[in-house]
């Protein structure tokens, strides 16, 4: 068995988690927070027989979009941090690792 681990944008979660369920998979959603633009995202879990694993992700795929973004960059300087131009970043898609589970129960 597999793990599928899919961090993906909160506007897409509601599609990926609807059309996973719609293709017979179960999946758990937590509310987790990227380390480098410190917002919102959300993780996906799904535990799946390793031949469906391409399945779930052509669904996460088919479902998650990217986007661009602007942030806001800073210049540090002797005399402290100032403001320089923003930057324009690509987030997503999804961002997916696939672990192996070494046991899986349901008690
Ligand atoms: P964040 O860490 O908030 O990153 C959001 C986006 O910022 C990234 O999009 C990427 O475009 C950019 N970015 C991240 N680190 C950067 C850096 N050091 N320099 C310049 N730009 C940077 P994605 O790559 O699509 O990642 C979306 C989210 O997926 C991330 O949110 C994070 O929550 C997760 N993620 C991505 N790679 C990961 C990894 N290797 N391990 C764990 N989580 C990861």
């Amino acid at each position: 068995m597999k793990l599928v681990l899919a961090i993906i944008n909160r506007d897409d979660a509601n599609a990926v988690t609807q059309n996973l369920t719609k293709n017979g998979f179960s999946s758990t959603r937590l509310a987790t927070t990227g380390g480098f633009l410190r917002a919102g995202n959300v993780t996906v879990l799904v535990g799946v027989d390793e031949e469906k694993v391409q399945a779930v992700i052509d669904v996460i795929k088919e479902h998650s979009h990217s986007r661009k973004q602007m942030i806001a960059s800073t210049t540090e300087t002797t005399y402290g941090y100032y403001p320089a131009m923003p930057v324009e970043i690509t987030v997503g898609g999804a961002t997916i690792f696939v672990v192996d589970i070494e046991r899986f129960e349901r008690v």
